[in-house]
């Protein structure tokens, strides 16, 4: 018998090229490693001086790290799956005036409840208030229309790069280093990555000259290049694009042809206050035309981040500017072969852009949680750059925003003659020899693209507040060692 389809030798070629390093290696060892404490805990074997315990700072998962999600929302929905609460007389001894009005307002909404499938660009009324926060939020009236309700910002991105991408010829500009969603997807479509590098010395800065440089060698190789993608906050770098960098790009876009994907997911995670968000649409709009009526572009958001943290709910919209219709409807088409997002989760995302207002009744509890993550994050982004830049061999720019802290490491010749040896690329030797000695899970900057020769890590800055000091201790311990460790033999080989 002949191979068959889902043999791994003749298998699409394109999922084996797919690499996606947040759930990677370093994932794969810390849960075996989690494991195996859990065995010596039982037994009440320590491990070193301590009980062996796996801190997971690989993926931006807030929940995980046991931030608690905000009340209000969470009460909204709880009602709007039991919704036989709502006819119990005793459902206002239990759930605020102002969580059952708004779960009978989102019972309203939907056709048949959470149980049932919505319209596969979402829910309508959850559209118009996703609509309605946008042009709140920018200034600018926006059409519920071009929104369409996704499962995550995730298979939103996927859905577009879908519509874009149509062979290996078609180039997508990408940040390096970037969310490998952007590099995993463009592989899986069978597209080309088209990398720009942000300037490590300049914070993680977007230079338009870089831009230019990557076209034009793309052109070069003879690939067309039709997108570009921008983080802002950066994940894994943690900048905030200011308004005038928005209009270079845009402006770039305009003279080049592309289409923007605008990754906004981390817009309320900001920890500094030179530059505050601002939206790629509200710089386009305010650029005016002919740039405002002519750069396509479209814009994610999620429930996942900010101070929700809601990353299982999956939910998620994207938002379409200057996209024509006979286009959208085809969006629209591919959107319906999953039939429907999640429908609780388009429910937190309304609850997320039309939050409380002043005088509900849950409203201070809401300002109380939200505002003690945020602020908490914003410590949190301090402490953790500090702890790297007082450690041997690595240098770190503060997160002004997002949820990680994405330090280089400067590894000395024998540690990446070690690595080798090992059969491993020297950031991933570092981070799993990290991982054995103190239990902190991170992922390689090899993961996200750095430029030839430079190291990384990227760790979460999201473990508890209270936990930071002593992680950031073990870490140095730890890194301070291994650089010793290696510069000595280094050093000691060279005499
Ligand atoms: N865009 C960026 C820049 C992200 O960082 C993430 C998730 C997403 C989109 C997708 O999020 P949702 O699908 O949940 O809306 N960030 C991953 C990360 O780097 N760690 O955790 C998840």
């Amino acid at each position: 018998m002949g191979l068959k389809a889902l043999d791994y030798e003749t298998m699409n070629e394109n999922v084996k090229k797919v690499q996606y390093a947040v759930r990677g290696e370093l994932y794969l060892r810390a849960s075996e490693l989690q494991k195996e404490g859990k065995k010596y805990m039982k037994s009440t074997v320590c491990w070193g001086s301590m009980h062996f315990h796996i801190i997971f700072t690989n993926v931006g998962n807030p929940q995980a790290l046991g931030q608690k999600p905000l009340t209000f929302p969470r009460q909204v929905v709880a009602l709007c799956q039991a919704p036989f609460l709502l006819d119990d007389p005793n459902v206002g001894l239990i759930f605020p005036a102002d969580a059952i009005a708004r779960a009978k307002h989102y019972l309203s909404l939907t056709s048949g409840g959470l149980g049932a499938y919505s319209d596969s660009r979402g829910i309508p009324g959850v559209r118009k208030e996703v609509a309605e926060f946008i042009e709140r939020r920018d200034g600018y009236p926006s059409d519920p229309e071009l929104i369409f309700l996704t499962d995550g910002a995730s298979k939103g991105v996927m859905q577009i790069l879908n519509c874009i991408i149509r062979g290996q010829g078609d180039g997508v500009l990408v940040p390096v280093p970037q969310y490998p969603l952007y590099s995993a997807t463009i592989s899986l479509f069978g597209g080309s990555l088209v990398p720009y590098y942000l300037e490590e010395t300049a914070n993680w800065g977007l230079d338009v000259n870089n831009l230019r440089e990557s076209v034009a060698q793309a052109r070069f190789k003879g690939i067309t290049v039709r997108a570009m993608v921008i983080i802002n906050p950066g994940n894994p770098t943690g900048q905030c694009l200011s308004e005038a960098n928005l209009r270079e790009i845009l402006n770039f876009c305009y003279q080049e042809n592309l289409v923007l994907l605008g990754d906004e997911v981390y817009q309320q995670n900001i920890y500094q206050d030179e530059r505050p968000f601002i939206s790629s649409r509200k710089v386009l709009m305010d650029m005016g035309p002919p740039i405002s009526k002519d750069v396509q572009l479209v814009s994610f958001h999620t429930v996942s981040k900010g101070y929700w943290g809601e990353c299982g709910q999956r939910g998620g919209y994207f938002e379409m500017t200057n996209i024509p219709p006979k286009t959208v409807d085809e969006i629209y088409k591919i959107a319906s072969i999953s039939l429907s997002p999640n429908v609780p989760a388009q429910i937190f995302m309304g609850l997320m852009v039309n939050p409380l207002k002043p005088g509900d009744v849950s409203y201070d509890q809401f300002v109380r949680e939200s505002k003690g993550i945020l602020e908490s994050l914003r410590r949190r982004a301090r402490i953790m750059t500090d702890g790297f830049n007082s450690c041997k061999n690595v240098v770190c720019n503060f997160t002004e925003g997002a949820m990680y802290s994405f330090p280089q490491l400067r590894l000395p010749p024998k540690a990446i003659e070690a690595a080798k040896q090992a059969g491993k690329v020297p950031d991933v030797f570092y981070c799993l020899k990290l991982l054995e000695a103190t239990g902190i899970s991170t992922v390689p900057g090899s993961g996200f693209g750095q430029k030839e020769g430079v190291f990384h890590l990227r760790t979460t800055i999201l473990p508890a507040e209270e936990d930071m000091p002593e992680i950031m201790s073990s870490f140095k311990k730890f890194n301070d060692e291994f650089m010793a460790q290696y510069e000595d033999n280094w050093n000691r080989s060279r005499m």
